[in-house]
């Protein structure tokens, strides 16, 4: 079956995650990726937080997958030309290197579409160009910081805390595959190829819309009626951090199941949506609740929002989070069993859809990756093992018109 994006072809120079995540797609979708690296060392996720000696980890093959590998050292003359080749017959390169590092290396933006019109160029940088902080060098938890997430996150009486959701890596890729596909339609029409920039603090901060939201509301009625501190704790000035609280208009929390004491994932999210208080109060027994003036409205309930979710966790006592959701599902209740890293692995609906999907690796055998959370009717998304270090580059030579025994002096130079 072809793929859409079967005849676009990447240069793909990222490293680390925010790049690999964006190029990973892109090559799910039937773009040629190729990755690459320099001779010798590669990403240097291929050798971080290993689990078998001597294999690329799992960083690496998780986030590189679809791809073919070049490695190319861009700093001897001789690389330079071969890039040059590539960036003449090539779609897109995609870079997240620190500040200046392409520029350094001779392919500013004026020189590359000098070489090809048609070139979108897209970057990953911590910050915006022309921000203050723009010669800053940025991993996932800086930008958390740096984007408003961390402030925000976490309990009251804790430090500001980052999440384990990828908001700084994986998000600016995604929103840089956007800009890409983006940018290759308008050169559809025109012609021409065009930068995108996407970073970091940019990508986080716009996951972080509700917050901004919260602080203007704030600004003008002094209170969050939404969050924990309302109505019995203080506001200062700034959108203080939210526990758990649902950060719409839905009450909701993180509530102990049976076994909480010694399973740190025994609860379940549950959400008082409005209109569903009817089916709540059957759900839990509590009929006389429905019509009880006091309870009946979510401005109401919002004083005893906390006493209402104990009520619930005493109703979960004797079930497990599982049980729990599988009754309250039936009343149409808006939950889910908070699942860990093992049972989603293991979970068969994710499974079945592709979503965890196990992969072949040449070296370690078969591992599990993410596929695409991307579901198409006409398309299915194959996810294959990502490339050694390196795999593809006689091919990648051949193809730009290097003879074997060219090919043969560039590795003896170490070039490639
Ligand atoms: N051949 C020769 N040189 C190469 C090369 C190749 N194939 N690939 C990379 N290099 C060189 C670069 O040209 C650069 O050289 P100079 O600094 O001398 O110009 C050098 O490698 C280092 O690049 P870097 O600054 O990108 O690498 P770093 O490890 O110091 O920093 C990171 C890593 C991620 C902090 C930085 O790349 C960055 O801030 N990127 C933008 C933001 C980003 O994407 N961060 C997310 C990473 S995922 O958490």
């Amino acid at each position: 079956m072809s793929k859409p994006l079967e005849g676009i072809k990447i240069i793909d120079f990222t490293h680390v995650q925010a790049g690999p995540a964006c190029t990973q797609l892109l090559a799910w979708f039937g773009a040629d990726v190729i990755k690459v690296e320099r001779p010798g060392a590669g990403d240097v996720t291929r050798s971080q937080l290993r689990d078998i000696p001597g294999v690329d980890a799992l960083y690496f093959t998780m986030l590189n997958s679809n791809k073919r590998s070049l490695t190319l050292d861009t700093k001897k003359p001789e690389g330079k030309e071969i890039l040059t080749k590539l960036i003449k017959e090539s779609d897109v390169l995609v870079e997240n290197f620190g500040p200046g590092a392409l520029d350094r290396m001779g392919f500013t933006w004026e020189h590359i579409k000098e070489l090809n019109p048609g070139m979108i160029v897209a970057s990953v940088k911590g910050f915006s160009d022309g921000h203050h902080y723009e010669d800053l060098k940025v991993y996932e938890n800086v930008a958390q910081c740096a984007g408003g997430a961390a402030s925000t996150t976490g309990f009251d009486d804790g430090p500001p805390t980052v999440s384990a959701a990828a908001l700084g890596d994986s998000n600016t890729g995604m929103h840089l595959a956007i800009g890409i596909l983006t940018a290759l339609r308008a050169r559809d029409t025109t012609g021409k190829g065009q930068k995108v920039a996407v970073s970091m603090q940019d990508s986080v901060l716009n996951l972080c819309r509700v917050k901004l939201r919260d602080q203007q509301r704030l600004d003008r009625v002094g209170y969050l009626e939404e969050y924990p501190q309302y109505p019995h704790g203080t506001f200062s000035d700034v959108v203080p951090r939210g526990g758990n609280a649902g950060g719409g208009g839905q009450p909701g929390w993180v509530l102990k199941c049976k076994g909480w004491e010694t399973d740190p994932n025994a609860y379940i999210y549950f959400t008082i949506q409005g209109h569903a208080w009817a089916p709540i109060c059957k759900a839990l027994g509590k009929e006389e609740w429905i019509d009880d003036p006091a309870y009946m409205t979510a401005g109401a309930r919002q004083d005893k929002i906390f006493a209402i979710f104990g009520t619930i966790e005493d109703w979960l006592k004797d079930k497990t989070k599982f049980e729990a959701v599988d009754i309250l599902r039936k009343f149409d209740i808006p939950c889910s069993p908070v699942l860990s890293m093992k049972e989603i692995a293991a979970d068969p609906s994710l499974r079945a859809s592709g979503t965890i999907a196990e992969v072949e690796h040449k070296e370690r055998g078969t591992y599990l990756t993410v596929g695409s959370p991307i579901k198409f009717s006409d398309m299915k998304v194959d996810i294959k093992g990502s490339p050694l270090l390196g795999e593809h580059t006689d091919e990648v030579l051949e193809s730009l018109g290097y003879s074997s025994k060219d090919i043969a002096a560039l590795h003896e130079k170490q070039v490639v």
